[in-house]
Parts: C-alpha cells; structure tokens; sequence
C-alpha cells in the first residue's frame, strides 16, 4: 500500500460519519415537522378554547355545534373565497331574541359605544350577543387542505372581499339589523368628516335591512368631543335619511362624550332617555 492512501479503516470511519449525518438530518426533519404540526393544532385548540368559552357565558346554546357551524364556513377553504352566505348555518345556530327598544347600533365608534354599554344594561350590542361575541377582536383563517383554524398571516380586511372576519361581521351584522325592532339607536363618530357612510357595514347592510314592519324610529346619536367635526347637519346623514325604510322615523341627537358619561352613569336609574 502506497503512502497517503486511506486506509480501509479510514473509509469505514468516513462512510460512518455520513450515515450518522444523513440521519441525523432526518432526525431534525422529523423534529421540526412535529414541531410544527403541535403549534398549528395550538393555534386551533387555542381559538376555539376562546371561542367556546364565550359562547358558554350565554344560556341555551349547544356551543358545540356552534362551533361546528361556525368553523364549516372557513376550515378547508382557500381564505378569499368565504363569502358571507358560508356563515349562513352558524346564523342559524345562534337564534337570539332581539331586545326591542335597546338595539345599539355603531359605525366607527367601538370604544366609545363598548365603554357605554358595558355601564349600563340599557342597550345591546351585537357584541352583546352570542352571534358577536364568539368572535370578537379575533383573526382567522382556513387554508386549502388542511382541516386546522389558522390565526396569522389570514389575509386583511383590504386584502380580499370574501375573508372569513370580513364575511362573518357581514352577515351577523344582517342578522342583527334583520331583528332590529321598535326604537333603535345607532351611535356614529361626530370626530369625522363623513359619520355616515355607504361603504360601512351599517352603511352598506344594517341600514338596508332595517325594516318598518318591526321598527318604529333610528336614533342617530352623534357623539361630539370638545371641538366636532360634524354633528347632526351632515351632509352624509340626509344620504342615511334616503336610504332608510320610508316607514321608520328619523332623530337625530348630538352628545358630547361628557354628556354620554354622565349618562352611562345614571342610566342605573334612567335607562335611555338621557339625550
Ligand atoms: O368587530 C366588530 N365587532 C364588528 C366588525 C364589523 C361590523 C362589528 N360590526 C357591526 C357592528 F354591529 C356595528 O353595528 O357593524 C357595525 C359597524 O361596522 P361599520 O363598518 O359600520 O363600522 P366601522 O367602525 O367602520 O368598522 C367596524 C369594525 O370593523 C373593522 C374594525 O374592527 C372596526 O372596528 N374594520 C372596518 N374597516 C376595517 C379596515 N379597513 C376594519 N378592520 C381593518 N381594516
């Protein structure tokens, strides 16, 4: 044997060293998918333990098939084409009885009209009810081929029309405005220049859907801050006024945000009539 020539004994160790790297290779492969497929079943166990949990705080509900019905319309679907129809069975499972005279509207003031409402018991929010509830401030999606709720990287209310958080408030806001009945409140943002518009979801569906065989009046309450924007002569609201049922009467009231405190404050005593 010449010199500098491996050795048998130095290609056994070398073929070793290989194997022992191809499968350490596939080790880590293997790890990283179990990895990766325990944190995605999280993001589902997390989810729907919120989702549930809340659907829980209201009586009557089976939130099991509520559930159900509700991740039907997005779980396996390519998450910009969920249209808002796919909501249609969680609708169904979620019946509620609408609180005539208390039903709270809102178009670009969430804070403000949550800060409100959770005062008082006077007015209902759809976030009062089991239909917004469940899914409230949360992100989700489905994707093509996969049977898990994915809560990152869904596409944004801009990216496309047919997501699943744009088409679900879509279509529980038209089963809450389809209940609406007697006097209903709606409280826009007198902090912009337009408090009223066609695009919004109250623009564009709730305020379609109301109907005067249930609803007697729409309480517009313009909330105002020291120096308003806008009030109640907006020119954005006579195009509200054409919109609405002819059958339903028409107010409109400017409220600052002091005059609303005060009124969240008493409204123990005084429920609505504060403005
Ligand atoms: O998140 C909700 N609870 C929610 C979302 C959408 C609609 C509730 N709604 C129902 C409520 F019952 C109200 O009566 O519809 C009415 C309010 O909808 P709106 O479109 O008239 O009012 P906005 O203040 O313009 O939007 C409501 C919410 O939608 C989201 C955001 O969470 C906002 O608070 N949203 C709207 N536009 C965008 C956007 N461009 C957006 N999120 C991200 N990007």
């Amino acid at each position: 044997m010449e010199q500098g020539e491996p050795g048998p004994r130095k290609k056994s160790w070398r073929r070793r060293y290989i194997v022992l790297g191809v499968l350490g290779a596939l080790v880590l492969i293997v790890v990283i998918a179990v990895v990766v497929a325990l944190v995605l079943r999280n993001d589902t166990l997390q989810f729907k333990g919120i989702f549930i949990d809340r659907c829980k705080k209201f009586n009557g509900y089976d939130c099991k098939k509520v559930w159900e019905a509700f991740e039907q319309a997005y779980v396996g679907r390519d998450p910009c084409d969920v249209p808002m129809e796919a909501y249609d069975p969680f609708v169904a499972a979620t019946p509620f009885e609408p609180a005539c005279n208390r039903m709270m509207f809102w178009s670009k003031t969430k804070d403000v009209v949550h800060e409100f409402t959770a005062k008082s018991d006077c007015f209902v929010t759809l976030e009062d009810t089991v239909l917004g509830a469940v899914a409230d401030g949360l992100i989700w999606c489905g994707k093509e081929g996969s049977s898990e709720t994915f809560t990152t990287d869904c596409p944004g209310w801009r990216d496309c029309v047919n997501n699943p958080v744009r088409s679900f408030w879509n279509r529980v806001s038209a089963a809450f405005a389809d209940a609406a009945c007697g006097n209903v409140t709606a409280m826009l943002n007198g902090s912009i220049e337009t408090p009223f518009s066609s695009q919004s979801i109250f623009g564009s569906i709730e305020l379609l859907r109301f109907n005067s065989t249930r609803m007697e009046s729409l309480n517009i309450v313009m909330v105002t801050q020291k120096n308003p924007v806008a009030n109640c002569t907006n020119e954005s609201l006579n195009i509200l006024q054409r919109k609405l049922d002819k059958g339903i009467q028409y107010y409109c009231n400017d409220v600052s945000e002091a005059q609303l405190e005060e009124c969240s404050n008493n409204s123990q005593t005084t429920c609505g009539a504060c403005w």
